[in-house]
Formats: structure tokens, C-alpha cells, sequence
């Protein structure tokens, strides 16, 4: 009898170029589709110029401006008309800014069941929600995929999410996947799926799942995904392009390397305390928490079916005059339907504040509250600062307790509401629109790339040195987010294309004197713990150390996305074989890790670190794949870049990548032109 294949493992053989389906073993896939957005974006398509194709070579990319929406000043919209030429010329989909978050809108106009999607933005595994193998990467692997080459992971274990009965009235898909956080916490999902199955999973609508989907990612997960199912092509004929869809199931009996259940009929209102996704409790435990501002949307929860649900239960009523109530719609889609049936009516006259369809508020661009605020929020992270500043305290909910708190002033449990449970009627129909995306050039050739000052040359490391060495420059803690290591934040997103300057902002909520250490010192060390570089995909977080001379991070585990970000800009991941040793290490010791460059490429895997100020030497795994150990060698990604359009031009899913492409490092910075 042959296997019986779980839908991850199908979608992953059907995508198979390079290594075998063992957990843990680097695997090479075929990637389909890609999407960027305006804050990854920029260093994506520089760095896929500099490969030197005329054209991306996947079924479809598109090219979201979504995030940094506010343009303060010049520097936004610099990267905004750039990324939209860069689009018109390479054959790649330009959603415009206002079209919505790029999760959303893949999900309503792109999915496809059974493709592989990349995406430079760590939600991108949304689109699981219909089917499709979605994952998050960082900007220069996605310019590879547009490349036609294959994405390079490691093969993840498959742990089964059976969802038993039915959600029960008041209780939301947000209740899913703040009970799979609460269980597993903010590091179980690391180098595993998420597959969900049962008919609990069956009886939620699409959007309901693309929330579960999306936000696996706090869990560190590598992706998470749904069968497709008549739900899905409901959803699809309603969005006009039922051609599209594809029925994708687990074989009968699959199996699969974990199990958990989730009895849906038990499932309470939960909700995700400050300042972490996994300290979740339920909703009842905070009755009576007073609340000073209340956010709803975000990729998480931005969908029709959401922005219907808090317009249901503040309709004719009044916001708490405590409350500031902040609503952006996922979509333009959205905005249009509820903005024609009504429902935008009754969230402006109930003082909602309406934005744009965008990111917003969520990494902190715009409606920050007031120092030692409580802020409900029906979004993804809770990092302690990510929302604009420090001494924040936000809550993450589903859009019922939200819109709940925004009434009452208070947290509540919704189902002590002296009302009938919300019911949603789901369109037949969608208003399916897409001016706003424009389709690329039809005379590439004509194309002249604007690029305003905003757009900086990326700087380029050097080939790792013989031996490294150099103090230590900080040492954190565990589950330090990439919102630790580099904000997003308004006047620091708009830096995202000029690396020396947002190299500025490395470590300031976390070490904020660790810049003029890094420069006083001439780079060195960081030591951290445990699910280092947890949360988003932004390879700032990886390159602006890198540019301030980092060397190598030494820490007890890393997060799946941001370790590939620092292989890629060519600062070492090493970890701890003894956690305990952490506690060896301390800030301005001197390290010392000789022949480390020829240790990387003899494919040592145990280095030793010798701490020169205490005298004691520790050891450490480099837990890297041959074609990253090239990467480091050369310095990174980057400079194996001149090699990268020979690679490409082989047929789409060759086997050879990145790391059979090293060739030394050029000189010139990329984008200088
Ligand atoms: C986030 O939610 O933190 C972001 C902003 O969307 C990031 C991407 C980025 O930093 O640009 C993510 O999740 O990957
Ligand atoms: Fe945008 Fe927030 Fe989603 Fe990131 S998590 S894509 S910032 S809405």
C-alpha cells in the first residue's frame, strides 16, 4: 500500500526540485506566484535587477503598496512610483496604494488552490486558507523565486489540527488560533505545518480560515493550510473566477508526524494579553478591564464577513466616550460593499474612525494611544512597542470582543450581552473590481524607472574573514521579535529603502545605546536567546546589523525566517549546544572564533567560541544547509547575485541555486546607477 499523503506533503512533492521530504533536510520548491509589499518590496526588485532578466518568470507577482501608506513626506511615495515602474517592466501586478493589505486581496483575486505562493511578508501563508502552500521569506529569496529559481527550506513536520464540532455563538475563528498559541506557544509552530482537518475545519467560511491561516505565523509555524472544499468554491465563483479553483484534499486516513485536537463546541472567547501573541486567557478572565482604544482590522481580521460583524453590534449605538474606535477594511472590495449596503454608515454615525485599507495602525503607522493605553485590537501582534511606542498595552481579540469593548468601554465577555449572537449573510456576489491593480507594460522596453533619492544603493559585505572576532554587543532575551531587533514605525518604515540610515535604528526598543556601541567597537557580537527573530519577514532586521558589522549572532534558537534572512546578508546563526552557557556570555566580552571560515566551508558542525575575557570556551551548532555555508562565505546573498541570472536562465525548477552560483563579490552596491 503506497503513503497516505497529507495535503502538505502532496503540495510539496507536486513542487519537489532538490532534496528529499525528510524533516528537518533542506528541500528546493517551485514556486508559482509571489507577492511583495512597498516595505519588503524595494530591496526585493533591486535586488532582482541586479540578476539581469527581463521579466519574472512565475505564473503571476504582484506588487502590493499596503504598509506605509501615511507619505509624510517624499520618501514613501519615492518608493511607491519605484516599485510601480519596476512592475510595469518585469511583468509583475501593481496593487496600488488604497487597493488594501496584500493578504486580503491575494486572497480575493490570486489564490489558487494547490499553487505555491512566496511572499516577503511573514502572513503570507493567509492564502492557506483556500488551499494553496503559502509562505512567508525574505525579500531577496522572493526576488530568486521571480527569478525562476527554487524557494530552499527545510522540510517541516505536518501536525494535524483536527477541529471537532462546530464554533458556538459568540466565539471566532480568532478563538482557533488564539487556543493553538495558547497550547503551543509563540515557538511550536517552528519547523512545522499547520494542517488543519475535521469537519470543524470543513464548517468555517473561507475568511474564517484565512484568519486561522494567517496567523500561524506568530506561532512560527512554516505555513498553515485548509483543503479546498464547495466552501471555497462558493467563495471563488463570488469573486468572480470559479476557473480558478482546484480541489485539494489529504488523502483518506493521511498521515502525519504530530496530532492535536481543538473541540470547537468547548471554545471560548479568548483573548492574547500584553506583550505576546501566546499569553492568551479567556475573554471573562479581563471583564471589566477598562479600554481606552479599540482597533479592528489588520490582514488578520479585515475581511466583509469582519467589518459586517462590528458594524452588527455597534449599529445605533454609541462608542464609549473612553473609546477610540479605529476600523481600516482588508480590501477596497470591502470598503465598496459596506460602504454600498450601509453598514460604513452605521460605523461612521457610531464614531468609528475610518481609515484606508491598509496596514495602519498594526506595526505602528498612525493611531498610536496615549501612554499606558489599553488597546483591543482584532490583530496579529502584541510585541511590546510594535504598535508605535513603549508603556502600550495591547490586547489581540477576535472582531466580536473588539467591537464589544469599543460599546461597553471595557473588556466583555460577548456573551454576556443583553443581545442575539451577530449572523453574518455572506455575498453571493462580490464586487469584484481591479482597476486598481494595474497589469504590467505591454512595451517593457519603454519603461524608464524612476528613482527618487530615497532609493539607496544596497551596501555589500565582504567575504566572511579567516576569524571572527569581537565583543559582545548586546545580549537580550527570549522570543526577541524582529519589532525588537528593527520597529517598523512610521519615520523608521520610511527607511526601509536607505539602509545606512535605517541602520540607525537597530535595537531601539530593546538596547537603545547598542548603535553607538556597534560603531564604536566596529561590530562584534549579539547574544540572545531563545526564538530569536520571531514574527515578521523584514530583512532589515538581518542587513541593518550586518551593515553596523555584526559578525555572527550566537543564541539558543532562531525563528525559521529571520535565521534564512541572516544567511542570506551573511551574518552567522550559531546556537548554543548548551543553552545553559548563555549565561557564559556576558555584554563587552571578548570573542574569538578562529578558522571559522574554514571550519564553514569544511562543514564543521560544532564551532568553538572562545571568550577571551573570561577565559572559558563554549561550544556552539551551526545548523546551516551547504548552499547557505556558500552563502556566508561570499558575504551573502547579494554578492552571489552576479551569478544568479546564469542560474536562472536553466529551465524553471533546475536544481541548481543559489549556492552552486557563488562567485566571489563584486563590487559595485546594488541599485547604484
Ligand atoms: C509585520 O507585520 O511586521 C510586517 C510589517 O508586515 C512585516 C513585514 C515588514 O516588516 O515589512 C512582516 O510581517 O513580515
Ligand atoms: Fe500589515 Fe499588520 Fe498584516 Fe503585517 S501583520 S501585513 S503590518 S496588517
Amino acid at each position: 500500500m503506497g503513503e497516505r499523503l497529507n495535503l502538505t506533503r502532496k503540495l510539496i512533492a507536486d513542487h519537489l526540485v532538490s532534496g528529499t521530504m525528510e524533516p528537518g533536510e533542506e528541500i528546493g520548491i517551485r514556486i508559482d506566484d509571489t507577492l511583495t509589499q512597498d516595505a519588503t518590496g524595494t530591496l526585493a526588485y533591486l535586488m532582482f535587477e541586479a540578476m539581469g532578466l527581463p521579466r519574472v518568470r512565475t505564473n503571476i507577482s504582484v506588487s502590493y503598496v499596503d504598509h506605509q501608506l501615511l507619505q509624510v513626506d517624499t520618501r514613501n511615495a519615492d518608493d511607491h512610483v519605484y516599485l510601480q515602474d519596476v512592475a510595469a517592466k518585469y511583468g509583475i501586478h501593481y496593487s496600488k496604494p488604497g487597493n488594501g493589505i496584500c493578504h486580503q486581496v491575494h486572497l480575493e483575486r490570486f489564490s489558487r488552490p494547490g499553487d505555491t505562493l512566496l511572499g516577503s511578508d511573514s502572513h503570507t501563508p493567509t492564502c492557506g486558507g483556500v488551499g494553496m502552500l503559502a509562505l512567508g521569506a525574505g525579500g531577496q529569496d522572493v526576488a530568486c523565486a521571480m527569478a525562476g529559481l527554487p524557494f530552499y527550506l527545510r522540510m517541516p513536520k505536518v501536525l494535524a489540527i483536527e477541529l471537532r464540532g462546530k464554533l458556538q455563538p459568540w466565539v471566532a475563528s480568532k478563538d482557533i488560533i488564539l487556543e493553538v498559541l495558547r497550547r503551543l506557544t509563540v515557538k511550536g509552530g517552528v519547523g512545522r505545518v499547520f494542517e488543519y482537518i475535521g469537519p470543524g475545519a470543513g464548517s468555517l467560511e473561507v475568511t474564517d480560515r484565512a484568519t486561522v491561516a494567517n496567523m500561524g505565523a506568530e506561532g512560527g509555524a512554516t505555513t498553515s493550510i485548509f483543503a479546498s472544499d464547495e466552501k471555497v468554491r462558493r467563495y471563488f465563483r463570488g469573486q468572480g473566477r470559479e476557473e480558478m479553483y482546484r480541489l485539494v484534499q489529504p488523502d483518506p486516513d493521511a498521515e502525519y508526524d504530530e496530532r492535536m485536537v481543538i473541540d470547537l463546541d468547548r471554545l471560548e472567547p479568548l483573548i492574547a494579553k500584553p506583550h505576546s501573541p501566546d499569553n492568551v486567557v479567556p475573554v471573562r478572565e479581563l471583564a471589566g478591564l477598562a479600554v481606552d482604544q479599540v482597533a479592528v482590522g489588520s490582514c488578520t481580521n479585515s475581511s466583509f464577513q469582519d467589518l459586517m460583524t462590528i458594524a452588527d453590534l455597534v449599529r445605533g449605538r454609541t462608542v464609549h466616550p473612553r473609546v477610540n474606535l479605529v476600523c481600516s477594511p482588508g480590501s477596497r472590495q470591502v470598503y465598496e460593499m459596506i460602504a454600498a449596503n450601509g453598514a460604513l454608515t452605521d460605523l461612521i454615525a457610531a464614531g468609528a474612525r475610518i481609515l484606508e485599507s491598509s496596514c495602519g495602525p498594526c506595526p505602528g503607522l498612525g493611531a498610536v494611544p496615549q501612554t499606558g493605553a489599553v488597546s483591543v485590537r482584532s490583530f496579529n501582534r502584541n510585541f511590546e512597542g510594535r504598535c508605535g511606542a513603549p508603556g502600550v498595552n495591547v490586547y489581540l481579540s477576535s472582531p466580536v470582543v473588539a467591537a464589544a469593548a469599543a460599546i461597553t468601554g471595557e473588556v466583555v465577555d460577548p456573551r454576556a450581552l443583553d443581545r442575539q449572537p451577530v449572523r453574518i449573510r455572506l455575498p453571493r456576489a462580490y464586487k469584484v473590481d481591479d482597476r486598481m491593480i494595474l497589469p504590467p507594460s505591454e512595451s517593457p522596453d519603454d519603461v524608464e524607472i524612476r528613482r527618487g533619492p530615497n532609493i539607496q544603493p544596497i551596501p555589500r559585505r565582504g567575504p566572511l574573514d579567516a576569524t571572527l572576532c569581537g565583543r559582545v554587543l548586546t545580549r537580550v532575551g527570549d522570543n526577541v521579535s524582529t519589532d525588537g531587533i528593527l520597529p517598523a514605525h512610521a519615520h523608521i518604515l520610511a527607511l526601509r529603502s536607505n539602509v545606512p540610515a535605517i541602520s540607525e535604528h537597530v535595537f531601539a526598543l530593546v538596547d537603545p545605546e547598542f548603535v553607538p556601541r556597534a560603531k564604536e567597537h566596529g561590530g562584534g557580537f549579539v547574544v540572545a536567546g531563545n526564538n530569536y527573530g520571531q514574527g515578521s519577514s523584514r530583512e532589515h532586521a538581518a542587513l541593518a546589523p550586518s551593515y553596523l558589522g555584526v559578525k555572527a549572532i550566537i543564541a539558543k534558537s532562531f525563528a525559521r525566517i529571520h535565521r534564512a534572512n541572516l544567511a542570506n546578508w551573511g551574518v552567522l546563526p550559531l546556537e548554543f549546544i548548551d543553552p545553559s552557557e548563555y549565561d557564559l556570555l556576558d555584554r563587552d566580552d571578548e570573542l574569538e572564533i578562529v578558522d571559522a571560515r574554514a571550519m564553514l566551508a569544511a562543514g564543521v558542525t560544532e564551532i568553538p567560541v572562545r571568550n577571551a575575557t573570561n577565559g572559558r570556551t563554549l561550544l556552539t551548532r551551526v545548523d546551516l544547509s551547504e548552499r547557505q555555508r556558500g552563502l556566508l562565505l561570499v558575504g551573502g546573498l547579494l554578492n552571489a547575485a552576479s551569478g544568479l541570472d546564469a542560474v536562472a536562465s536553466h529551465d524553471r525548477g533546475a536544481t541548481s541555486g543559489a549556492g552552486s552560483a557563488v562567485v566571489g563579490a563584486p563590487a559595485e552596491p546594488v541599485g547604484a546607477r
